[in-house]
């Protein structure tokens, strides 16, 4: 399987991350990518190269001109007023305000740009946003051109933002990117399968409307886990989406026989939508020690969850987003993807 995998994430890496009322070193951090890398290695995935530039017709397509912008301009306006730290949201368009009038002040647009406060953009980060939706971009490409799999080395993560929204350490939607493009190469339906710990809202929401692209996400349930607002199993599409979006909540302490009952159920659902394409969601914070989860997944069940996505037989980009059990996150990503290629 070839790895896509641009350097340019490292620059964006943030000091601060707000947790618990404190400021800590983000959990989504550049070293993760590190042991990803030296685990692909040791098993032998040593196809690991640099995407090309990235398109960036798709991301306009899918994303709102005001948000793309406030991407690229954030540091510089946030210096320009006066402040001294990274950007941070800290005002939000609450219930019964203006939820769609951005600000002019980058105080506030920073607030209307994002669905959460944990999450600092530096200097870096709209650069390093764009090398990470390039892997996704240059791995789809290389399985639409015939390869059976790819594995998109994605920093920062992507399934939280919207298209008009980050947060979740996450800027722009790399998977929905993916089956986007999957879609314009001819597949007449694309199927995305979110197997990180959190909810993939962002991804949710870019295809709630949409009948040719299925969702399913498998998730710490939204009364308990970040992001909190959105995940419930009863949201099932709207119009012509009716029934093309599919939620697995779950509650603390899940451990692999409940979570892999939802993952039968879940592949059960992309087969009999009739996907020509799949799109994995490769987090691997449902991991047991993973420091800001609570499913209990041990490492062989990644394998297992590998065998089982690669029995659909379907062509398949995998995404990374999260995971933050340091040493681990190489053995359980990597885990996935020889499962797959095993099965
Ligand atoms: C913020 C938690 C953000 C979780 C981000 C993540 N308190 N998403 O891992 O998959
Ligand atoms: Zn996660």
């Amino acid at each position: 399987m070839k790895v896509f995998f641009s350097e340019e994430h490292r620059r964006h890496f943030p000091q601060a991350e707000l947790c618990g009322g404190e400021f800590v070193t983000p959990f989504e951090r550049p070293s993760r990518v590190e042991y990803v890398l030296g685990r692909l290695n040791e098993q032998g995935l040593t196809d690991i190269v640099a995407p090309g530039p990235v398109d960036m017709a798709p991301i306009r397509a899918m994303c709102d001109p005001g948000y793309l912008d406030f991407l690229e301009n954030a540091w510089d306006e946030w210096k320009a007023e006066g402040f001294a730290g990274e950007v941070i949201a800290a005002n939000f368009p609450a219930r019964r305000m203006q939820i769609f009038r951005p600000p002019r002040n980058i105080d506030g647009k920073v607030g209307y740009y994002s669905l959460a406060s944990e999450t600092a953009l530096t200097n870096g980060t709209w650069a390093a946003a764009l090398s990470s939706a390039a892997s996704a971009q240059a791995a789809q490409a290389h399985v639409a051109a015939g390869a059976k799999s790819a594995f998109a080395l994605c920093r920062p993560p992507g399934h939280h933002a919207t298209a008009d929204m980050f947060g979740g350490y996450c800027f722009l939607n790399n998977a929905a990117l993916v089956a986007e493009a999957f879609r314009r190469d001819g597949a007449g339906r694309v199927a995305i399968l979110d197997i990180d710990f959190h909810h993939g809202n962002g991804t949710q929401d870019i295809f709630f409307g949409r009948g040719d692209v299925f969702f399913a996400s498998l998730h710490g349930a939204p009364e308990d886990a970040f992001p909190y607002f959105l995940g419930y199993a009863d949201e099932t599409g709207i119009g012509t989406g009716e029934g093309a979006n599919a939620n697995y909540p779950m509650l603390p302490g899940t451990a692999y026989d409940v979570w892999s009952g939802a993952l039968d159920t879940a592949l059960a659902r992309i087969r009999a939508f009739g996907a020509e394409a799949l799109v994995i969601s490769l987090g691997t914070d449902a991991y047991k020690d993973d420091p800001i989860s609570f499913f209990k997944l041990d490492c062989p069940d990644f394998l297992d969850a590998g065998r089982r996505i690669g029995s659909l037989g379907l062509p398949t980009v995998f995404c990374m987003e999260g995971g933050y059990a340091i040493e681990q996150v190489g053995i359980n990503a990597v885990n996935v993807l020889e499962g797959f290629l095993d099965a």
